[in-house]
């Protein structure tokens, strides 16, 4: 592909393995996170033969931030295809702790944050005609646990949120997609400090094998890579022992 694509969340895990993925495939990719050293070290890593790399340093909880990325994409690409909204964290907790700075936190970055990213690509894509905004959501996105409370109400709400954008630009040419993973190996757990969560994570550790970040990336990249008249609009991914 000749696209550009700007990820979120690209400095680890599934944000990374997307970005890897697109480049070695000839995207123009720019990446985004806070941790600006991990995306220098990402982008010297990633061999790109026919596309290339740029790092943003990006928070998605600053909306002035989100314009400022794709304004950047655009003056170094020429416009963005593709928007991946992918920045998130998961500290899992069950809310009689009342871990409501956490709660806080995951209203920020795993809602706003999106909506921030709809807000800076949207009217770019609809003077075009043309786009894609892909967010990651999850199967929490589909069905609530206890400790994912908060978690699932916010992937929840992005999801319903892409579905409803969908609607609204179904007689247009953009498209949007949500990503919803299983269990997949990155570091989103070292954001949960309940403990009570954490000890029923080590009671049931090895009870499935989960996925990899790549896993995900493949999903992005199908969605992504369909004939410009097919919408795939829900992805969901999990590893094939997961309840
Ligand atoms: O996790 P991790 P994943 N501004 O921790 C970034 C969803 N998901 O790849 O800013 C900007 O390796 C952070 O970058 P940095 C999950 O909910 C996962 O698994 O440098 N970026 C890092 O690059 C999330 O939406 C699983 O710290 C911010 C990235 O987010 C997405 O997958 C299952 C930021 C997190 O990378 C990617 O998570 C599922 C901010 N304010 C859904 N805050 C799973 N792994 O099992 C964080 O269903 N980031």
């Amino acid at each position: 592909t000749g696209k550009t694509i700007v990820i979120t969340g690209a400095s680890s895990g599934i944000g990374e393995a997307t970005a890897e993925k697109f480049a070695n495939e000839g995207a123009n990719v720019v990446l985004a996170a806070r941790r600006e050293e991990r995306l220098e070290e990402i982008k010297n890593k990633i061999s790109s033969e026919n596309g290339s790399i740029a790092i943003k340093k990006t928070d998605v909880t600053s909306r002035e931030q989100m314009q400022e990325l794709a304004d950047f994409a655009i003056k170094e690409y020429g416009q963005i295809d593709v928007l991946f909204n992918n920045a998130g964290l998961m500290p899992l907790s069950f809310m009689k702790n009342l871990k409501i700075d956490e709660w806080d936190r995951m209203v920020d970055v795993n809602i706003k944050g999106v909506l921030y990213g709809v807000a800076a690509v949207l009217p770019h894509m609809l003077e075009k005609n043309a786009g894609h905004i892909l967010t990651t959501s999850s199967v929490a996105g589909h069905e609530v646990f206890p400790s994912s409370a908060v978690y699932s109400g916010t992937k929840f709400a992005v999801r319903i949120m892409m579905e409803g954008l969908a609607k609204e630009v179904a007689q247009s040419n953009i498209r949007t997609t949500s990503i919803s993973p299983g269990a997949v190996q990155t570091e989103l757990t070292n954001t949960i400090t309940d403990e009570e969560v954490l000890s029923n994570f080590k009671k049931s550790a090895g009870s499935m094998t989960p996925l990899n970040s790549e896993d995900i990336a493949e999903a992005v990249f199908y969605a992504v890579n369909q004939p410009e008249n097919v919408d795939v609009n829900e992805v969901v991914v999990r590893p094939n022992n997961q309840g």
